[in-house]
């Protein structure tokens, strides 16, 4: 069966559910494709920490009234080195704060307010194929429930993450990416207590980096830095709550609460741009163009400016079919991933430990830890990179 939309948008995550429903307050139609379930979507942890940026465009999305309700609001984070704990203050610095809201939060309302109207999600569509990406008629081929079928689009929008198709659906010989994988991953887990302070604390520690985050005034979400070959298995509860209490200086736990895990797991740490971010009609946004180490807090935040420029391009395109917008959208994106990329690599830098090997570049990121720590103006640049640059 053959179907046509305005737009085909590859993946179900933040990126393309907040495009499908942007366009459709502006009359323009899409279908979403997303390999896996509903549930599996609304499912997965990932990120907590929201620009203004993006909550303004769940406003724009009409999606923002339960985020508006529980969402917490963070003035500045703490950083711990060696186990003593200072405060940036955003409030002071650059006046503006982040928002806290988990990302699978996120998505359910993106999905409600998009299903309620009429949306058209395709979950647990597979073997999902783009073909005449250069002509005006890109089509789309997949699997759903056994059958196969094609959609026929004028643009086709890969909003499919790292290991998406979209990405790799553009011939190699066309393909212009950057990388960096680090020589760590993070074990991050949840757990039904309160956070041990108001705010995040990072922390850089001789035994790594740790993050204490949340998701709610009742419910902790952690991280560890540990080796990226290490088995799960490896980490009970009790040692990944005394490697946080030791890394944050609160071994006697005397702030941190600790309580049983219900969510565990290993993400690797990479940097990663792809500068062909258009391919004739085929954009592509969000984490399937570009990754970032999770230190700067910035995946999602990127995701919901690519989508920013790109729905931008695509209104102005169906109110007269001008294409100065998506023409310019490639290069728009590109400006600030990179500036986010520098943040994210900066943070990660400053904050975990390299390889022993690596002792001279070691101390001079802790020499540059100090120093901002210590420099008004330091914590100033941090504080903008953190809290997002405008669109
Ligand atoms: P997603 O969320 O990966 O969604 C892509 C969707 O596409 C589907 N898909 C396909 N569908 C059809 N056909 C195919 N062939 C497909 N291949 C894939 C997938 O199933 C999926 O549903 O990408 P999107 O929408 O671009 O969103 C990006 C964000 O998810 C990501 O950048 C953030 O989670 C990154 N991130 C953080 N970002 C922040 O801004 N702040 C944070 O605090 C933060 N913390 C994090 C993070 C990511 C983490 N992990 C696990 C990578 C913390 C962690 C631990
Ligand atoms: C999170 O809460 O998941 C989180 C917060 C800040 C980060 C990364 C992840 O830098």
């Amino acid at each position: 069966m053959t179907t046509h939309t305005q737009v085909a948008i590859i993946g179900a995550g933040p990126s393309g559910l907040l495009l499908s429903q942007i366009l459709h307050l502006n009359g323009i139609d899409s279908i979403v494709l997303e390999r896996k379930t509903r549930a599996y979507v609304e499912g997965r942890v990932r990120a907590g920490i929201m620009e203004q940026g993006a909550v303004d465009m769940m406003r724009q999305a009409n999606a923002a009234e339960r985020l508006d309700r529980e969402c917490l609001t963070h003035d500045g984070i703490e950083i711990a080195l060696d186990g003593r704990r200072q405060r940036i203050s955003f409030q002071d610095l650059v006046g503006t704060p982040v928002t806290v809201y988990g990302q699978a939060e996120m998505t359910k309302d993106l999905a409600i307010v998009r299903l309620t109207a009429g949306g058209d999600i395709r979950y647990e569509a597979t073997d999902v194929s783009l073909h005449g990406l250069e002509t005006d008629r890109p089509r789309v081929r997949f699997v759903k429930d056994g059958a196969a079928e094609e959609i026929t689009a004028d643009f086709v929008a890969g909003c499919d993450g790292f290991h998406g198709v979209s990405r790799h659906s553009i011939p190699a010989d066309k393909l212009v990416t950057f990388e960096r994988v680090y020589p760590f991953a993070w074990l991050g887990m949840m757990a039904e207590v309160p956070p041990p302070s108001d705010e995040l604390i990072y922390a850089r520690h001789e035994r790594g980096f740790a993050l204490c985050s949340m998701r709610s005034r009742t419910r902790s979400r952690h991280y560890i830095q540990v080796s990226p070959d290490e088995p799960l298995e490896d980490w009970s509860e009790d040692r990944i709550w005394q490697e946080i209490a030791i890394r944050i200086g609160d071994p006697r736990f005397e702030i941190l609460e600790t309580g049983p895990l219900i969510e565990k797991s290993l993400t690797p740490m990479r940097s990663f741009v792809c500068e062909t971010m258009r391919f004739g009609r085929l954009f592509l946004a969000g984490d399937a163009a570009h990754i970032v180490p999770p230190t700067g807090a910035k995946g999602l935040n990127l995701a919901a400016g690519d989508i920013h420029y790109l729905s931008e391009g695509l209104i102005e395109f169906y109110a007269g079919g001008q294409t100065a917008k998506l023409d310019r959208y490639a290069a728009q994106a590109l400006a600030r991933v990179w500036k986010a990329q520098r943040f994210s690599w900066w943070m990660t830098s400053l904050l975990h430990n390299f390889d022993a090997a690596e002792g001279f570049q070691n101390r001079i990121h802790r020499a540059e830890l100090e120093y901002t720590l210590s420099s008004r103006a330091a914590q100033t640049a941090l504080a903008e990179n953190y809290v997002g640059l405008p669109y």
